[in-house]
């Protein structure tokens, strides 16, 4: 087909592929063809999938130098880029070449593609959307560079013990040799921290000493879909700037010598898990001062290397730097990145000899800020003296923002229009807005500093960029008008997400549609030609026949992985996603215990009736977070319980999969008859695993929440099941728990004898849940007692439902079928038209 050869530039038959593999093994690896194991035909293979990658990569970047158009920056903490050799190989349309290239070879491609490590450099749903991102915009053919660090550790490996708690094991991904990433050891930038700053005028300043560290790039090469379209990722790496102190080193004091060289490798070591830096500072106060500190510096280190980029790649064209933002668009993937404002601030101001007036007009048009919460408690704020200790000039660039006592914007106003003159008296709206927030420490607000210095703020659904506009940044709209504060709904690439981990469901949907897949995929609205087929009996037959043999496969991983036999006739109820009191994986379980209570008082005839139920949860825990790995010790040991009972066995069974990556997603999504998203309304931004469930025709199970209000938007409300209270009354039951407090026996008896029976040990040491079951029976912040009840009759309808084989699968269907909107290609798009203002630069095809 055309799309195939021509449009991608690569055309390998399978006799090039083999000897491109045995090259590899011979002169990239050292290794003979002839005694090779199964990671070294991965490595091999990889490396030619590389060389084609990299002609496309080439011919991109050369064409962009030429076009010299307008450029996106995504700078994200994190990229869950998951494995690459599969996506890089259906990109390139060499899958099925491959597979027989490997085959020649004596491997099969699936034993080779499973020897990748996950890149997991990153938590959840963020950084998994920073990679959709990437892969729609090389897809949509937008230039687009992503920018993030190399961390040498990922999120750490989840281990669960006997006693079901969480042992958390470091994730060292690079130790066998990383064939995705191009090392550029020319390509590097000083990176300055600590030191003193002096004022010269104003607005103009110094700053000089400290200790400087050296950003080292490292680029990944992103393929689109169906276009030669390559787009770069560029990770940086920390080294000292000289290998060692070698006054020290000369002096016999060699653990000297190598401490400041071991600071600035530690800038790039380690992934951060949230609640390090957040929720600690709740539980105790200014604990690991030492791990916020290198925080700070990861994302300074991160931000200078990535603006120094890409100012001396603007600085190319010859233009004066008022230009930047007719060339430059940097998007911020939360508040992580924020110190970009006041760093591009102190380039124009310190060594471009802008005035402020100047360099705040390139900086507001340069950034745009995405928030992923509203959850106060997650909010980035950074002490006062620490910003000061690390960065002094930036402290005073960003209290020249804040304008010291007049709260936004003095100076940071183009139009002089200060919040004091356009709220006379209001000191309370000062201090609310105010870029410092009071207390002991101050600190300051990141998400105050990102907003106002931003074109364009956007939340990631609808409902969460109202809350957005309303809640935390309600002020600032007020102040500024709410033309700048809009929605970009998240999105997933159906390309990971259907086409890679769904090959039987994405060949069916081909051939019914009789389309090129390749339309399809990048066209996902087409999908909904499938709902003509929704009463074709043997097209349902075929549906039904592919999510039955998906759940094998999961049934098949699960007795490979934990020894353990699931019966894959029953239906397959799933839940994964962190753990977090928000998205209550405790509701799941507490109605998991009274299913089986209510299986077990019944009689076995009765039981009979039941709809047969296998639960399956994932996820990890951060882990200083004790809430959370109480319950997956919860979930563990009811699990344990249950699958043990011979009464109840045969009707509901209950799995934790431990260790849940990109890569366990896509064996569980497609697997999936029903997923649970069941967040306190207003607390889940968006959620996107939501959207990949559906598009793999599992219906959804959820809260008025978040991305899941408008997935029922598109597939219908009677294809989804939706219960628990709406977002406005939230605010009213928490002061209701606080005030007007109803005992649990009263409020929700099938809750109290739920909790009644975890609390006598059911499950395991009487004592063990308490601070668990307290948080529900002393204030219930996320609202479990005023929702269980509608949760457990929407489960009932559920099993009603899925009662009806025929009617389920069409559900199934009509869900699919109206997924178009959550392409990522779609939201990559508003993006780059509605922010950026960035086209499609493709290259070229003729030579
Ligand atoms: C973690 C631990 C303790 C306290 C708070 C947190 C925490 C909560 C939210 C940390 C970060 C949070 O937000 C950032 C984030 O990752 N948000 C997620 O972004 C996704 C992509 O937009 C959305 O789909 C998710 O709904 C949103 O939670």
């Amino acid at each position: 087909e055309v799309w195939q050869a021509g449009l991608r530039g690569v055309d390998q038959d399978v006799p090039s592929i083999t000897k491109s593999i045995v090259n590899h093994v011979q002169t990239s690896l050292a290794r003979q063809a002839y005694n090779l194991d199964d990671l070294g035909a991965y490595q091999a293979a990889a490396l030619s999938v590389r060389d084609n990658l990299l002609v496309n990569w080439n011919e991109t970047q050369l064409n962009y130098t030429r076009k010299n158009p307008k450029r996106a920056y995504y700078l994200s903490l994190e990229f869950l880029m998951g494995r690459t050799l599969d996506n890089a190989l259906l990109n390139l349309g060499l899958k099925e070449q491959y597979r027989d290239g490997i085959k020649k070879l004596g491997f099969s491609v699936e034993d080779i593609l499973d020897k990748e490590r996950d890149a997991a450099l990153g938590n959840g749903g963020l950084g998994r959307l920073a990679a959709c991102y990437l892969d729609s915009g090389s897809s949509t053919e937008l230039p687009l560079w992503g920018y993030g660090l190399r961390y040498k550790y990922g999120i750490f490996q989840q281990l669960i013990s006997p006693e079901g708690n969480q042992l958390e094991a470091p994730d060292p991904w690079l130790d066998n040799q990383n064939p995705w990433e191009l090392p550029r050891l020319d390509v590097t930038y000083e990176v300055r921290f600590y030191g003193h700053a002096e004022r010269l005028s104003d607005s103009r300043g110094v700053w000089q000493g400290g200790q400087e560290v050296l950003a080292v790039a490292y680029d990944v090469m992103i393929p689109g879909y169906g276009t030669k379209n390559t787009n770069n990722l560029r990770l940086w790496e920390s080294k000292p700037k000289r290998g060692f102190d070698l006054n020290s080193f000369n002096a016999g004091n060699y653990e000297a010598a190598v401490a400041s060289s071991n600071s600035a490798d530690a800038i790039t070591s380690l992934l951060y898990v949230p609640v390090l830096h957040l929720l600690i500072e709740i539980l105790i106060p200014s604990s690991s001062i030492v791990g916020k500190e290198l925080r700070l510096k990861q994302q300074y280190f991160w931000t200078a290397a990535s603006l120094a980029d890409i100012i001396r790649r603007f600085k190319q064209q010859g233009k004066p730097l008022k230009e930047l933002p007719d060339f430059v668009a940097i998007q911020l993937n939360d508040t992580h990145p924020t110190l970009a404002i006041p760093e591009l601030m102190r380039i124009l101001l310190d060594e471009e000899d802008l005035n402020w007036e100047q360099a705040w007009s390139i900086v507001t048009n340069v950034f745009f800020y995405t928030n992923h919460t509203v959850l106060p408690e997650a909010l980035e704020k950074w002490p006062v003296p620490l910003i000061e200790h690390v960065l002094p000039r930036h402290l005073q660039i960003i209290y020249d923002i804040t304008g010291i006592n007049k709260a936004v914007a003095p100076l940071g106003s183009s139009s002089k229009v200060t919040v004091e003159r356009k709220f006379p008296g209001d000191r309370d709206r000062l201090a609310r807005m105010s870029l410092i927030e009071e207390g002991q420490p101050k600190q300051v607000r990141m998400a105050h500093l990102a907003a106002i210095g931003s074109r364009k703020v956007n939340g990631v659904a609808e409902l969460h960029s109202d809350l957005v506009r309303t809640t935390i940044l309600k002020d600032f709209v007020e102040f500024e008008g709410s033309s700048k504060y809009s929605n970009v709904t998240n999105g997933i690439t159906p390309r990971r997400w259907l086409d890679q981990c769904n090959p039987e469901l994405s060949d069916l949907i081909t051939k019914t549609l009789k389309l090129d897949k390749v339309v399809w995929l990048k066209d996902l609205t087409k999908l909904d030609g499938l709902l003509e087929f929704t009463e074709d009996a043997a097209f349902r037959k075929e549906w039904a026949a592919i999510k039955q043999r998906n759940k094998e496969r999961l049934a098949n991983y699960v007795q490979t992985t934990l020894g353990l036999t699931v019966r894959t006739d029953a239906m397959f109820d799933v839940q994964i996603k962190r753990l977090h009191e928000y998205k209550r994986q405790t509701l799941n379980i507490l109605g998991v215990i009274h299913r089986y209570l209510t299986l077990k008082g019944q009689t076995p005839e009765e039981r009979k009736k039941a709809n047969p139920r296998v639960v399956f949860f994932a996820g990890k825990a951060a882990p200083a977070y004790y809430i959370a790995k109480l319950t997956i010790r919860l979930i563990v040991n009811v699990a344990r319980v249950i699958n043990a009972d011979p009464d109840t066995k045969d009707y509901l069974q209950l799995y934790f999969l431990p260790d849940y990556s990109v890569s366990l997603a896509e064996v569980l999504i497609p697997a999936s008859d029903i997923s649970q998203h069941i967040s306190t309304a207003g607390t889940e931004a968006s959620g996107t695993s939501n959207m990949k469930f559906c598009l793999n025709g599992g219906l959804l199970l959820g809260t008025v929440d978040g991305a899941n209000i408008e997935i029922a938007e598109e597939v219908g409300e009677s294809n989804v099941f939706f219960f628990g209270h709406l977002t406005p009354a939230v605010e009213d039951l928490r002061y209701q728990h606080l005030y007007h407090p109803v005992p649990l026996e009263e409020k929700c008896p099938a809750l109290h004898r739920v909790l009644e029976q975890v609390s006598a040990g059911l499950f395991d040491d009487a004592d063990i849940y308490e601070p668990l079951l307290n948080t529900i029976r002393q204030n219930d912040y996320y609202l479990l007692t005023d929702d269980f009840d509608s949760y457990i009759a929407a489960l009932a309808m559920v099993d009603e439902a899925y009662a009806d084989k025929e009617e389920w699968t069409k559900k199934s269907i009509r869900t699919t079928a109206k997924m178009g909107k959550f392409s990522s290609d779609r939201a990559i798009l508003d993006y780059a038209e509605s922010f950026w203002n960035i086209e499609p630069i493709p290259v070229s095809t003729k030579k």
